[in-house]
């Protein structure tokens, strides 16, 4: 079984679609396997990010990151990494296909909704950043 790591973004947490988000993770057959909601500093932003640092976009990837409170957690299910980033869709929400998570609840380009880990390499590296060892759930 494969686990991955998602973040509902600050727009949809003040918009109140965290639990319609989780719903749809649900019945899309991810399992929650640690939950939290926390407030990114901008020192844990711009590490999650790391990789667009010196990106045009990056300040305000950063400021927007940061500007409320976001819901962390890491899923488990067969091929969670590529079924996680198809139900989120594209990131730029327009362009997202219809019924996705993105296409739902996106704004735009950076506050668009939800965090879907690339790779499974990455999605683990993404949760020690944010879980401990006990906070998740061994199988
Ligand atoms: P994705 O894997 O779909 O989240 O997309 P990227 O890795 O390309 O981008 C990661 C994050 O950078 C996006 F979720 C939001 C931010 N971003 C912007 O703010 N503006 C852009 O033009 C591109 C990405």
């Amino acid at each position: 079984m494969e686990r991955t790591l998602t973040i509902i973004k600050p727009n949809a947490v003040a918009a109140g679609a965290s639990g319609r988000i989780l719903d749809r993770l649900i019945a899309e057959e991810f399992v929650i396997v640690a939950l939290k909601m926390i407030f990114l500093s901008r020192n844990d932003a711009s590490r999650f990010y790391a990789v667009h640092r010196g990106r045009a976009f990056f300040a305000d990837l950063v400021d927007f990151m940061t500007s409320g409170p976001v819901i962390v957690a890491v899923l488990e299910r067969e091929d969670a990494v590529a079924r996680l980033r198809r139900v989120v869709g594209d990131t730029d929400p327009p362009k997202a296909a219809e019924g996705t998570i993105r296409r739902l609840f996106g704004v735009d380009k950076t506050q668009n909704a939800i965090h879907a880990s690339d790779s499974a390499e990455n999605a683990c590296a993404e949760w020690r950043q944010f879980f401990a060892e006990e906070e998740i759930m061994i199988p």
